[in-house]
């Protein structure tokens, strides 16, 4: 990529003479044992709070005193030397151990841990795999065991690559280093409220302790099941405090530096005016940003404006635009809808491998509206399934809960983004236990139950009426879910003209063989359209994965490959031009954080012919 010399806005403004100190808060000295925190006639006088030998107070909570450190990896002993040191409670490891501190400002909480670790390595494909550190907030502290939009999961290794498994990467900045006996990590999480003296936050820490390619053991500062990455009741607490009248926040050049981290990561082939964009970055970067003191944040904000400005205008070339990209999904998805529809369960038998049968259910969402008793109104139907070790109570979890997932429908129906649909949760434990033979107990149990229960497009549960109405029918999965996804369309693609595999290769020839054997992967699923009766018009496939999934390295060759056979795989993000699109996500792991947001981006694609 070629960089123009432009003159920076940045280096302008700072030329200019300004006196700035880089933090003007003043702290209360937690290392002195004299003096009470009054401060003469300020009204809420900052509070030292006293904490015990392992930095708790009287509550069990960390505290946090007012402070902006500077996230560069260096252990800024003005700051820092402030906030409470605390040694996590649980320690499931040998020769590792660690502490950490927090400070407070009116934008972000900021998180040192130093850990102590001989042996470090970030050798395995997966990031808690690795030597790092995570961090756990629960902003609102309301303990709701699933995550919600205050709440956040993040991980960075000790060469500082950082892992989002709930959150927005934007919000956050980290820096690290590697010390004689281990390693610091410095992180500042940007808030989404106004954070203020007295205010409690849910909060869990954790160091992963890697040895090779294994994860050999975990410290954690609260929380002792191990389930704090699936339900925040777990955390711990974090209170707020030290804040004084006059204290101001420090310079946030970090959000401004991660725009810029993450404009310079785009690809500037795929846009016919970039120059505007590079025009707008000028020479700013990451150490001229962290190192600048004497620039004032409304020149930072105003160049992070201009930048996004910039952005907001570059325009794809044709060929970038037939390319999928994603689309983080919104925080106004997550919320509850005042139109919310509802989940239903219905009962089942079906054959499992010893001859005899086992009884089963799945969910079905039903769409606000949803009348029973006019069978003129016919639905779409959507058949999610679940990864492995889950079931079929994950997606929705049954009558009256209100999940993500079932938000998000909720949300995107209400707000025109799709159609009311209605969505079937089953699972492929149980019966024949095979995600290869589920298609069967699919088209024999399932649909015939689900699609003669509610008003559908299939006249009837018979093998004819279920063909005939395959174009209101859409297959989808995470995971061992996607496994099952391809393998639908292997063998009942006469059933179902929808695809939506997530995170998961097609194990049609082997067990992963989408990583193992991709273009013969691509060959068996082109060979299964090109003898069949359909053509490239007749079937979709909208597949998705992250790029930090364990899956990546087994879907993404896979997907390469059937990008090559356009006889039957026309690419295309496209729905007019093509039937096959990949979604990438930047940073994406193997959760269903990262699933929903995949299914909100592809949900408006489903049954695109039929509308
Ligand atoms: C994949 C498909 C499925 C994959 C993993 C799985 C690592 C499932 C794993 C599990 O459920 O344990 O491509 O890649």
């Amino acid at each position: 990529m070629k960089r123009k010399t432009i003159k920076p806005v940045l280096t302008i403004l700072v030329a200019v003479a300004l006196v700035f100190t880089y933090s003007s808060s003043s702290l209360p000295d937690v290392s002195a044992s004299s003096g009470n925190g009054k401060s003469g006639k300020s009204a809420a006088p900052p509070k030292k709070i006293p904490v015990d030998k392992d930095g708790f107070d009287s509550e069990g909570r960390m505290v946090a005193y007012f402070g902006s450190p500077l996230i560069d990896g260096e252990v800024d002993k003005k700051e820092w030397k402030h906030a409470p040191k605390v040694k996590p409670k649980y320690i499931n490891t040998d020769n590792v151990s660690a502490t950490f501190q927090a400070l407070w400002d009116d934008d972000a909480i900021y998180i040192l841990a130093e850990v102590k670790d001989k042996n470090l390595s970030v050798e395995s494909g997966t990031p808690y795999m690795q030597d790092s550190v995570e961090v756990f907030l629960d902003e609102n502290n309301d303990k709701s065991q699933e995550y919600g939009m205050d709440d956040l999961h993040i991980r960075v290794n000790y060469e500082n690559a950082l892992s989002v498994d709930n959150g927005n990467a934007d919000d956050y900045y980290t820096a690290t280093k590697k010390t004689k006996d281990g390693y610091i990590v410095e992180a500042r999480i940007g808030l989404k409220g106004k954070p203020e003296n007295g205010q409690v936050l849910g909060i869990e820490l954790q160091v992963n302790d890697a040895v090779g390619s294994e994860r050999v053991g975990t410290i954690n500062v609260f929380d002792s099941t191990g389930n704090a990455w699936n339900d925040t009741s777990v955390f711990g607490e974090i209170v707020l405090a030290g804040k004084k009248k006059n204290d101001t926040s420090g310079l946030n050049p970090y959000d401004l530096i991660n725009l810029v981290k993450k404009t310079l990561k785009m690809d500037f082939s795929l846009y016919k005016n970039s120059n505007v964009v590079m025009e707008a970055i000028g020479d700013v970067t990451e150490s001229a940003l962290i190192n600048e003191k004497k620039v004032k944040q409304e020149q930072i904000d105003e160049q992070y404006d201009a930048l996004q400005e910039a952005i907001s205008k570059l325009e794809m070339t044709e060929e970038a635009a037939n390319e999928k990209y994603f689309t983080p999904l919104p925080d106004e998805y997550r919320i509850e809808s005042e139109q919310p529809g509802t989940i239903e369960t219905l009962h089942y038998q079906t054959e499992n491998l010893d001859g005899g049968k086992d009884d089963k259910k799945f969910h079905v969402y039903l769409p606000h509206g949803y009348d029973e008793s006019d069978s003129s109104k016919k639905y779409n139907v959507l058949y999610l399934m679940h990864g492995g070790g889950e079931n079929e109570d994950l997606i929705f979890g049954g009558p009256n809960e209100s999940r993500e997932m079932k938000r998000i429908i909720d949300n995107m129906i209400a707000k025109g983004d799709i159609e009311p649909l209605i969505v079937v949760t089953p699972s492929f434990y149980g019966g024949k236990g095979d995600v290869a033979l589920f298609h069967e107990e699919l088209v024999n149990d399932i649909i015939p139950l689900a699609e003669t229960e509610y008003h559908t497009y299939a006249q009837s549960g018979s093998r004819e009426d279920i063909k005939a109405s395959r174009a209101h029918r859409a297959f989808g999965g995470f995971s061992m879910g996607s496994v099952t996804t391809w393998h639908t369309f292997a063998e009942a693609l006469d059933y179902v003209k929808y695809y939506m595999p997530l995170s998961g290769d097609s194990w049609a020839i082997e067990d992963s063989g989408g990583g193992s054997k991709p273009k013969e992967t691509a060959e068996y699923l082109a060979n299964v359209v090109r003898n069949s009766e359909y053509t490239p018009e007749d079937f979709y496939i909208f597949s998705a994965t992250g790029n930090q999934d364990i899956a990546y390295p087994n879907l993404k060759p896979q997907v390469d490959e059937m990008r090559k056979l356009s006889d039957v795989f026309i690419y295309s993000s496209d729905t007019n031009k093509g039937n096959f699109y990949f979604i990438e996500a930047d940073g994406g792991v193997h959760s269903w954080y990262w699933q929903n947001q995949f299914i909100y981006n592809i949900l408006p694609d489903l049954f695109v012919d039929e509308e």
